[in-house]
Formats: C-alpha cells, sequence, structure tokens
C-alpha cells in the first residue's frame, strides 16, 4: 500500500472489517443493498501519516442528505463562536478581510464572522447543511473544496487571509489538490488553520470509533508538518484542545513568515515512530469489542434494557466491527431530526428522538457520544437518579 500524501510505503495495523458508510442512515426497511467496504488503516514509514487502505467516493459519504449538524452541542457552539472572535481579533482585523471556511456545515463558525460584517465564504458539499447556514446570514458555495473550486474563489473573491477548516481536512483524500488549491488562494501572509482529531489522543485512549469512512487521515504534529513542507507551505503552530475527545488546532503558514512554535517539536517528541504501538493499539481495540459484546450479551440474559445514546458516525464503526445488532440495542436516542426515524448504517437499529430516553428510561444507556459525556450527563441526571447506569467503552469498557 502506498501513501497517499508521499508515496512512501504504508504498514497496515488494523482491519476494521466490513462498514458501511458511517452516516448513511437507511429509512426503514433495511434494503439488500446497502454498500459496504473493507476498513484497513495503516501508517507511512516515511511522512508518519495514518490512512485507510481503500476510498470511497465522496459523493456517497457528502451530499444533500449529510445528516450531521455541528450546532447539536452547545458547548461545539461555544467553541466555533470563540474561534470566530479570535479570528476577529487578530486575522480579520484589517481591511477588506476574507475567509474562507472548508466543511462549514451549519454555519456553527460563520455565523459569528457574518454577524460582524466580514466578507467570508463556506464551501460544502452538503446542501442540507448549507442550507441552514444561509439561513443564519452565512454566504456559502456547495461545493467539494479542491483546486478547481480555490480557482473559482480566487477569481471571484480574491485572495484570503484566513483559510479556516475544522474537522473536514482528514475528511479529504485528494489532499494534493486541496493543498495546491490553498497555494493559489490564501494571502501572501495568510494563515491556513485545521483543526482535527489527535492521533495522539486516539492512541492513548483507544478511541478506534475515531476510524471510519469519513476520517480517511488521523492527523498527527509530525504528518501534518510533513504535509505542509511537501506542498512548499510550514507548520507554524500548535495547540493542543480538548474538543470531541482531543483535537489539534495547527496553523500554517507561507515559509518564513511566522515564528515557529516550540510546541511542535515538543509534540513530534512524543509520537509514536515504533510500528509496535499502532499493533498493540489494534489488539486493545479488539480487547474493547470482547467486553463489550460479553457486558450487552450478560445484560441480556438478565434481561436488562439497553438503549444507545447518541447516533455518530463513530458509533457505526463500534456497531459493525462488534456486531451489534437490534438484539443487543432495541435503540438509539438521537437529537438530530435527519438521523431520527431512520435505521443505524450496517446495524439497522432504530433511531428515536432524544426525548424517548425517558419514555421510559432504560437500565443502562451506552454512550456513543463519549466526547460530549459531560454536557450529556448534565442534561440527563434524571436518569442517573432514578438509578439507571452510563456504559461506557472509551478508554476501556466501564460502566458510570
Ligand atoms: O468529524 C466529524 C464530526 C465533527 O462530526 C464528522 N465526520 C461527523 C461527526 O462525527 P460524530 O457523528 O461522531 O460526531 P459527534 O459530535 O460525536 O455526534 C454527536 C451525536 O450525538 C449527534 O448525532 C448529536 C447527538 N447528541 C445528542 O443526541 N444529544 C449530541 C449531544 C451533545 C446531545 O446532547
Ligand atoms: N466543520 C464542522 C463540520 C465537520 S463535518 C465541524 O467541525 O463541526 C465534515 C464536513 O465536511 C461536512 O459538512 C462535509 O460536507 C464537509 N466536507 C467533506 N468534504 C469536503 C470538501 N472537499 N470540501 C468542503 N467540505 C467538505
Ligand atoms: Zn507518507
Amino acid at each position: 500500500m502506498k501513501c497517499r500524501i508521499c508515496s512512501g510505503n504504508v504498514r497496515e495495523f488494523f482491519d476494521l472489517g466490513p462498514q458501511p458508510v458511517s452516516d448513511a442512515f437507511l429509512l426503514p426497511p433495511a434494503r439488500a443493498d446497502e454498500f459496504f467496504y473493507r476498513l484497513r488503516v495503516g501508517v507511512c514509514e516515511s511522512c508518519m501519516m495514518v490512512q485507510q487502505a481503500e476510498e470511497i467516493p465522496r459523493q456517497k459519504m457528502f451530499h444533500a442528505d449529510y445528516p450531521y449538524r455541528s450546532s447539536g452541542s452547545a458547548l461545539i457552539r461555544q467553541h466555533f463562536a470563540a474561534v470566530a472572535r479570535r479570528f476577529l481579533e487578530t486575522e480579520l482585523s484589517g481591511p477588506d478581510a476574507f475567509i474562507v471556511e472548508i466543511g462549514s456545515n451549519d454555519g456553527v463558525m460563520l455565523k459569528t464572522i457574518s454577524q460582524a460584517g466580514i466578507r467570508h465564504l463556506g464551501v460544502d458539499p452538503s446542501g442540507g447543511a448549507a442550507e441552514v447556514s444561509a439561513e443564519c446570514g452565512v454566504r456559502v458555495q456547495v461545493d467539494f473544496f479542491d483546486e478547481t473550486t480555490a480557482g473559482t474563489i480566487l477569481a471571484r473573491d480574491g485572495q484570503a487571509d484566513v483559510i479556516y477548516s475544522a474537522n473536514t481536512v482528514s475528511h479529504i483524500s485528494y489532499l494534493d489538490s486541496v493543498f495546491r488549491g490553498v497555494d493559489k488562494l490564501l494571502a501572501d501572509n495568510g494563515v491556513f488553520v485545521i483543526e482535527d482529531r489527535y492521533l495522539g489522543d486516539i492512541l492513548e485512549q483507544t478511541a478506534f470509533d475515531q476510524i471510519y469512512d469519513e476520517h480517511f487521515y488521523l492527523f498527527s504534529v509530525r504528518s501534518v508538518r510533513a504535509l505542509a513542507q511537501l506542498h512548499g507551505l510550514e507548520l507554524s503552530g500548535v495547540e493542543h484542545l480538548p474538543v470531541h475527545g482531543g483535537t489539534i488546532r495547527y496553523t500554517i503558514s507561507r515559509p518564513g513568515r511566522r515564528a515557529i512554535s516550540p510546541e511542535i517539536a515538543r509534540l513530534c517528541a512524543l509520537e509514536p515512530v515504533d510500528f509496535a504501538v499502532f499493533e498493540g493499539f489494534a489488539r486493545r481495540a479488539a480487547d474493547i469489542r470482547d467486553a463489550l459484546t460479553t457486558l450487552l450479551t450478560g445484560l441480556r440474559e438478565q434481561g436488562r434494557r439497553v438503549v444507545g445514546y447518541g447516533a455518530t458516525a463513530k458509533s457505526a464503526t463500534i456497531l459493525n466491527y462488534c456486531g451489534i445488532g437490534p438484539d443487543l440495542i432495541p435503540c438509539i436516542c438521537d437529537s438530530t431530526p435527519g438521523k431520527q426515524g431512520r435505521l443505524t448504517p450496517g446495524s439497522h437499529i432504530p433511531v428515536l428522538a432524544a426525548e424517548s430516553f425517558a419514555a421510559p428510561y432504560p437500565d443502562y444507556a451506552l454512550l456513543f457520544a463519549w466526547n460530549h459525556a459531560e454536557e450529556i450527563m448534565a442534561k440527563e441526571q434524571e436518569f442517573k437518579r432514578r438509578g439507571g447506569r452510563w456504559i461506557m467503552y472509551v478508554p476501556e469498557v466501564h460502566i458510570v
């Protein structure tokens, strides 16, 4: 297997078996022709980028019915409002400033920029989410960002002071085209700021559910530094954030334009280079699978009712890798309108409205949205008060 970034040799370390499109929630009844592919990941021996073996067509994942909405979490809304305010105070404080966001989804970040009257453009192929953002006053182009899109934006709007992208760049297999586009579009002193799940945290927490179709790459400081360098740009800053269970904000700029943060070298030195670390991760994931299925089977035998909480994209990996279906988890409660009334991909568990969680409360709730544990547990205190227990599987299977 060849690296999609640097053409180096990629060593596979984890085979998660047949997996569906993680956000393809099905209208019942389930159909026999559902799309599956074999999810395998490896690490490049040269640039250290963790990546999938097989690419699936981008239109299968991102389209008018893509259901995820960033604004579904209050903490995520706060996070992106703070990101926007910081840009407004710094990079966007000059005259006629312009920001482009790749993967703007429902406008959770650009809303604040738009309210400040600053020139902006969101680019996102998910038409339904884009519609929501347009209703919030966000200017959006329903498109996949790549070199061609960048050319169109440049000709129409000019260069950008900031190109921002959260939880999206890792979703794009064709990063060569994206970086050529960024190189065209970015002003000389501009910044390309990427926020994405951090490989270091994923390995440490054995959060193997962060591996699914959309997460084509798992970024580390080493691999993003190599990626920027390959495209004539420079990684100048990194910030480690708690969002989504562990995120890094990478600041990429033109060589020599910004001071290089010492945090880059510090984090790189902590990152794994030994293949055994990746093999150990895959072994621990298999242990989690065994412990979780044993626990759920035991609870079923005792006549306990266990429901799921949060029909995340991540849950597709857990459910399909562990072979968990409606016999063990009869339903998953979720606040996203576009997921409710549908079946989870591959595992065919009905998704119900968040309100049905209390009607009546189950004995146990399996928390698939573990990255939002604090927010959800604060909201669902009554469940605990009535004797309900949360089942967690990160960093290992445990009950709280
Ligand atoms: O990277 C990605 C991130 C940003 O979002 C995408 N590839 C797809 C998606 O991943 P995910 O589905 O794993 O994201 P979340 O944020 O863990 O999803 C949380 C789910 O839980 C949503 O479906 C909404 C739901 N939820 C809920 O029902 N009640 C969330 C909260 C906070 C709640 O209170
Ligand atoms: N930035 C938001 C949304 C992340 S979900 C957040 O952090 O919460 C990933 C988003 O990337 C989806 O809305 C999807 O439609 C979008 N996306 C996928 N490929 C893209 C591409 N090539 N260009 C722009 N957006 C893309
Ligand atoms: Zn490589």
